[in-house]
């Protein structure tokens, strides 16, 4: 039997090619109907290399897909060297099997890869218990259906009579049981964690501004993050570009850098027992200091997939700033710095380049105030990428925070403080008085509070307030 070809789910440089049926009620982007299956095929690490779909009134029963339709994606296969076909949609075991016998190919359904991206992303021990629960939940009735004609086909066997249990069923027996009671071991521990909320209420990193990219998949956020990080040297290259890191140095100008991470995309129709994994990868974003939400503009789905985005993340927040509250008054620390805040957050509308008018972009400059229109394509000397420089600058000033000029005393002995100075802010002068320095600079609001807030004996020269929280949208968008 063929099975063998599934014993391996991961698709790592795997050639793939990519099968959709559109039935009536299919919801895609007519304009680029593989372009979120593509874009999650590549995240799981696959190189696609073709694709073939179908409109039918309803999917056909044994295969999914039309029977002609079969021969014709072995062709193809055949033709592009592929190993793997990946369909748009959730497949029945008997289905995988049925299509797997004509195609002489490994055969993935939809959930199957968003799951592989989901454990290959999760990194809190939360989100990884999620994504082994979700993957027995998904493998579990396979496997029970999978038993049940292994089971037929043992009753018909010479070797065993009537009420004979072959060996074979015996240990398929043990599995299914195996299987349930790591299920119930993993959602043990997973209570136990949700009932100490023990998050770690993570201090950010001073010297690391961190700036996450979320949005749904397909919305340009690899694109983007290789554009700015690395002027899209790895663009082309797909298979290194969902190897490599996902977090990487931004060089904002001037000395500043950020690091910027390619987070979990959102993924369309996310079916049921995938949800609580996706929130749980996700979570790691909230602990951003500014988040970047990437919409594809040119999508018809565009504004549902903003809403989503949006009250997802209003939801994370509010649990995470739960847990910090909690956490905070467990350990007698009231003092607001040590809270927990949501990251900021700025909209790119993305890929303005393929709307086809301006009133379009008006309309979603108008619905969504905090936004800026961009195009994640990497840009040439006399066409550069749209918004991308005015995106650095931005990040820039946010990461920054108001400039001052201040005269600080600081301990000598603060040697992290006085460096941290060196490195970020200008210093235009330096004097020492007993043990203190005194610096006369140009620094950001924001890296001023923040050493304060970290416990330096930073001293702001009399007659010099610090500028007050700036009013301006980037700050808004904290509440
Ligand atoms: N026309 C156009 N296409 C884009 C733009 N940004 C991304 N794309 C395309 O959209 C697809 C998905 O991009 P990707 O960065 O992989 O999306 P991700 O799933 O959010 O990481 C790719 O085919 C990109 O070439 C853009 O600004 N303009
Ligand atoms: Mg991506």
């Amino acid at each position: 039997m063929n099975t063998s070809k599934r014993d391996e789910v991961k698709i790592q440089s795997e050639r793939a090619v990519l099968a959709a049926v559109r039935l009536p009620d299919s919801r895609y982007n007519p304009d680029d109907p593989f372009g979120e299956l593509k874009a999650l095929a590549e995240q799981a690490g696959a190189v696609v290399v073709g694709t073939l779909d179908q409109m039918l009134q309803r999917p056909i029963a044994g295969t999914y897909i039309g029977t002609g339709k079969l021969d014709e994606l072995k062709a193809l296969c055949d033709e592009l060297g592929a190993q793997t076909v990946i369909f748009d949609h959730e497949l029945s075991p008997k289905q995988i099997a049925n299509i797997e016998k004509t195609v002489e190919r490994k055969i993935l359904d939809r959930s199957e890869v968003i799951l592989d991206i989901f454990a290959s992303r999760a990194t809190t021990h939360e989100a990884k218990l999620q994504v082994e629960i979700a993957q027995l939940e998904y493998t579990y009735p396979r496997l029970r259906s999978m038993w049940a004609h292994l089971e037929r086909i043992a009753g018909g066997s010479a070797s065993g009579g009537v009420g004979t249990r072959g060996p074979g069923e015996q240990q398929l027996e043990i599995d299914r049981r195996l299987v349930q009671r790591r299920k119930g071991h993993l959602k043990q521990e997973l209570d136990k964690i949700q009932a100490r909320k023990e998050r770690s209420v993570e201090k950010r990193n001073i010297d690391n501004f961190t700036v996450g990219l979320v949005g749904y998949t397909n919305a340009g956020k690899s694109n983007l993050f290789n554009s700015l990080t690395e002027g899209g040297a790895y663009a082309d290259d797909r298979l290194f570009a969902t190897l490599m890191t996902r977090t990487r140095k931004w060089d904002l100008g001037g000395g500043v850098d950020v690091m910027l991470s390619d987070t979990v995309g959102f993924v369309r129709d996310l079916p049921h027992n995938l949800v609580a994994s996706f929130k749980a990868t996700l979570e790691e974003a909230t602990h951003a200091d500014l988040l970047l939400i990437v919409l594809d503009v040119s999508d018809p789905a565009a504004e549902l997939h903003y809403k989503e985005v949006d009250r997802t993340l209003q939801e994370l927040f509010d649990e995470v700033s739960k847990a910090s509250e909690k956490a905070a008054k467990k350990a007698g620390n009231d003092r607001a710095v040590d809270h927990w805040q949501p990251p900021k957050r700025l909209v790119l509308l993305n890929k303005v380049d393929r709307l086809k008018n301006n009133s379009e972009l008006l309309i979603w400059q108008q619905r969504v105030p905090n936004s800026l229109p961009i195009s994640a394509l990497p840009g040439t000397d006399d066409n550069p990428s749209r918004g991308q420089a005015e995106l650095t600058g931005l990040v820039r000033e946010v990461s920054l925070g108001e400039i001052q000029e201040l005269t600080l005393s600081l301990p000598m002995r603060d040697a992290k403080a006085l460096h941290t100075l060196e490195t970020k802010a200008e210093i235009l002068d330096r004097d020492y008085e007993d043990d203190r320095v005194i610096v006369r600079t140009r620094v950001g609001q924001r890296l001023l509070a923040e050493l304060r807030s970290r416990g330096s004996d930073i001293r702001v020269n009399e007659g010099q307030d610090p500028a007050p929280p700036r009013t301006s949208w980037r700050d808004a968008q904290t509440s």
